[in-house]
């Protein structure tokens, strides 16, 4: 069976760890938006999460960057005073980041880099940007914007968000084997990453999205809020810029039924919001805490059942 799966970071990485461990073939559709110039180099965070994370390499508690990681290079950046200090790269991350800016510097697309820097971690899934092309999540709050990281990383998230917007996502193609990927596949499983600032900006890939309300293939996304409150990171305070409630229902009706223009066929929930209702959508209620790699291949299985 083929398996499409569009996933932000985290969150994303740890249910596709799941979706390995069916042993089908899996290709992951990931988030671009978080991705960032700094000190000269293209950084990838949903990407490198996923691959780090399946690789073997991620640091578990931290969730970003690498296991053993050694902050040399940031603390000398710190003492020349160049900015941005609030961002951390540590320096085995760094090499990721130096392979991949000079590789995109010589023409590569990102997607090809992404194989490249894959061929030595193997997670053991396809790794696809959702797009080759720029597209940046930029937060407008106070009146400016913000490049995604500086909300997320130096304000927490603590500055109001009036909009997200999605820089690039009119031009933004979907990058190349993602189209191709969608067409072949049995499931797309959409995975509990936060819908505003994970899977809203794969979306807004025009072509990416259409392909999906378009194409016959089922789209099952799995409720990234359990009772209320996000399963982890800050996905409410993305939900509450968008008026959206942060509840299981919310976001099923955030990403709507493809009888409605939607993109869902079916929406998976957490026992503890069992009853939840969207229009146009078969509800299954299943326990959605990924507590291990077991539990989340009990989730991937109940939403291939609903497939
Ligand atoms: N998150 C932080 O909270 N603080 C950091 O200093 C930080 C550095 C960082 C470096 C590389 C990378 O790939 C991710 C990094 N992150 C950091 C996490 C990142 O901001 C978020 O994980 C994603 O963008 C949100 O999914």
């Amino acid at each position: 069976m083929r398996i499409v799966v569009l996933a932000g970071g985290i969150g994303g990485a740890r249910f596709l760890a799941g979706v390995r461990a069916t042993g089908e073939e899996v290709t992951a559709v990931v988030n671009v938006g978080d991705d960032v110039t700094l000190h000269g180099l293209r950084i990838c965070p949903d990407l490198d999460s996923v691959m780090y994370t399946l690789g073997g390499g991620a640091d578990r508690e931290r969730g970003w960057g690498r296991a053993g990681e050694t902050w040399v290079v940031k603390e000398e950046l710190a003492a020349y005073g160049a900015e941005p200090a609030w961002f951390g790269l540590g320096d085995r991350d760094l090499a990721t980041h130096l392979v991949r800016t000079r590789m995109l510097g010589a023409g590569y697309p990102l997607s090809a880099v992404t194989e490249a820097l894959c061929a030595r971690w193997q997670p053991g899934v396809r790794l696809l940007p959702a797009t080759d092309d720029r597209l940046e999540t930029h937060v407008v709050t106070g009146g400016r914007a913000l490049h995604f990281q500086e909300w997320w990383v130096r304000y927490r998230a603590e500055l109001p968000a009036q909009r997200f917007v999605f820089v690039g996502a009119d031009a933004a193609k979907p990058a190349a084997g993602v189209l191709d990927a969608l067409a072949d596949a049995d499931v797309v499983l959409v995975a509990p990453s936060n819908p505003v600032v994970s899977i809203a900006p794969i979306l807004a890939v025009t072509e990416l999205r259409d392909a999906l309300v378009r194409g016959t293939v089922p789209v099952v996304g799995i409720s990234p809020i359990i009772g209320g409150a996000p399963v982890r990171g800050m996905a409410d305070k993305c939900l509450a810029a968008l008026d959206v409630p942060c509840t299981a229902a919310g976001v099923g009706d955030l990403y709507g039924a493809r009888s409605a223009g939607g993109i869902l066929d079916a929406w998976l929930v957490d026992t503890a919001d069992a009853g939840t209702g969207v229009a146009g959508v078969p509800v299954r209620a299943h326990p959605l805490w990924m507590s291990d790699e077991a539990a989340t291949l009990a989730i991937v299985r109940e939403a291939l059942a609903a497939a």
